[in-house]
């Protein structure tokens, strides 16, 4: 820390990681210069009211003077390749994240994952288990708090959310356990390729004692392929049924019976696996995991189930903003008594949308698509209806749907277009759902 104080430091962008910067910066005497392409970032008002002494440049960041700087503290919403942002790096300039700052001055044992989707639910259960085993744990990075508060507290352990776009910016971070959990398509209009994507989630591997990954997922292994694979059908940790009960086991030894997990789907029992992989070096007791995956319901808009009209179940998977993600929605949420009634569309954000071809045809009965990429999912589906928004796609699948069907809204894309974020679309939905008048 005493050499930053030296440093010409600017924090580039003034959200959720960048005002962790500044006031974590200022708690340590450090003042940077603080910069966003915004005009009014969402932090400006709290920089105004309570770090006046900082220098604030809002606007095109090529006035910006960012070549100027030592380091720039770049937040995960831009991109490196940024022109200005390139510009002060072939200037000589030091850029660097959140995550790599906190990697820099951490002393406390890290577990981190990351993968195109199931992040937040794994630490969140992680992050149960270790309460439940009665440890000190810190919960911090993509799922919505900066990381940097994080170096404020003593903790037994730190666990850590990772996105591509932070993973870009870190090189050093130490991880006693880490894991990818799978990669499909996303953001594929921040990265020039899918292989650019995949190689920033490489990253995390750099430094960990125990790596774990996704025997079902090529692109989840290491460089050197060597660590602790995770599948439910065979790899080191696994589901076996045992005289007819089906079980989370390890290494062929059985752990914790799967009727112990609270949450539904069969994706959510491999990340219950995961976390039973990852937290492995801590050597914690069964009682601490059967007591957090029986209590742990999941998180709101992951697979949540509304409510139930007429044999007619209603489900937000708001959250599915992604392809993968709605591709797992159905396979876990089907069942034999009904077909799903599917809601999807937004910002695809440049995604190839044909692995939804095959899923969607096995399992819908059909599919409403609204937003600024709706009409692309049209093709997808004989029984493909474009409409205005979340309230007729609700109102239309609700009058054709029949005794064992499902409802779902799982759109595969972000909600930017029409909503502020995922869980403002998430609860929209719900409250059109409880509107129904069935
Ligand atoms: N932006 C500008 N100009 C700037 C700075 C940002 O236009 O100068 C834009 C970005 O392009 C982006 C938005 O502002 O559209 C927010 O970017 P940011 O970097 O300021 O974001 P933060 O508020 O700091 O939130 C970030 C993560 N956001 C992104 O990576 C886009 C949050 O993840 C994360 O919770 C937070 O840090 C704390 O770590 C959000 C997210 O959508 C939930 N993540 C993506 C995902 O999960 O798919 C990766
Ligand atoms: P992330 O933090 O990676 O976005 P979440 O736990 O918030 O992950 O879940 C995002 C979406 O992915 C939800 O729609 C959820 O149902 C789905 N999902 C969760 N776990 C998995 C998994 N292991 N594989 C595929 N999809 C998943």
């Amino acid at each position: 820390l005493d050499e930053l104080k030296d440093k010409k430091i600017t924090v580039l962008g003034l959200g959720v990681t960048g005002l962790g910067i500044v006031r974590f910066l200022l708690s340590h005497q450090v003042t940077p210069k603080v910069v966003d392409s915004r005009a009014v970032p969402p932090g400006a008002d709290w920089l105004a009211d309570n770090a006046p002494e900082c220098e604030a440049v809002f606007g095109p960041l090529a006035e910006a003077g960012l070549s100027y700087a030592d380091m720039v503290i770049i937040s995960p919403g831009i991109a490196l390749y940024e022109s200005s942002v390139a510009h002060a790096i072939a200037a000589g300039v030091e850029v660097i994240g959140d995550i790599e700052l906190f990697a820099r001055l951490n002393n406390t044992p890290v577990v981190a994952v990351t993968g195109s989707n199931g992040k937040s639910t794994v630490v969140s259960l992680a992050t149960e288990v270790f309460k439940a085993a009665g440890l000190h744990v810190g919960l911090g990075g993509n799922i919505g708090t900066s990381v940097l508060a994080l170096l404020d507290t003593t903790y037994d352990v730190v666990v850590l959310e990772l996105s591509s776009f932070q993973l870009e910016t870190t090189a050093s971070l130490e991880c006693r356990s880490a894991m990818i959990l799978n990669v499909t398509e996303d953001h594929m209009d921040r990265y020039p390729n899918f292989a650019g994507y995949c190689a920033a989630k490489q990253r995390i591997y750099k430094h960990v004692e125990h790596v774990v990954f996704n025997a079902d997922d090529a692109l989840t292994l290491s460089n050197d392929h060597k660590g602790t694979s995770v599948s439910i059908d065979g790899g080191d940790y696994s589901i076996a049924t045992v005289n007819g009960v089906a079980q989370f086991s390890a290494h062929g030894k059985t752990l914790l019976p799967v009727s112990t997990l609270n949450m539904l789907g069969r994706h959510n029992q491999f990340n219950a696996l995961a976390v039973l992989a990852l937290l492995a070096p801590f050597n914690l007791s069964m009682n601490a995991f059967a007591s957090a995956f029986s209590t742990f319901k999941g998180l709101e808009h992951r697979c949540q189930l509304v409510t139930e009209y007429n044999g007619v179940r209603y489900f937000n998977d708001s959250k599915a903003t992604n392809v993968g993600a709605t591709v797992a929605a159905l396979e876990s949420l089907h069942n034999e008594q009904g077909k799903i009634l599917l809601i999807l569309g937004g910002d695809a954000k440049g995604a190839d949308l044909q692995p939804l071809m095959a899923p969607l045809q096995k399992y819908c009965k059909a599919i409403f698509c609204f937003g600024k990429d709706g009409a692309q999912f049209l093709r997808l589906h004989e029984q493909a209806n474009l409409v205005s928004g979340l309230d007729e796609a609700v109102h239309k699948a609700s009058s054709i749907a029949s005794d064992g069907d499902s409802i779902l809204l799982a759109p595969a894309c972000a909600s930017i277009d029409m909503y502020p974020n995922y869980m403002v679309r998430g609860e929209a939905f719900c409250k059109l759902v409880m509107e129904l008048d069935v």
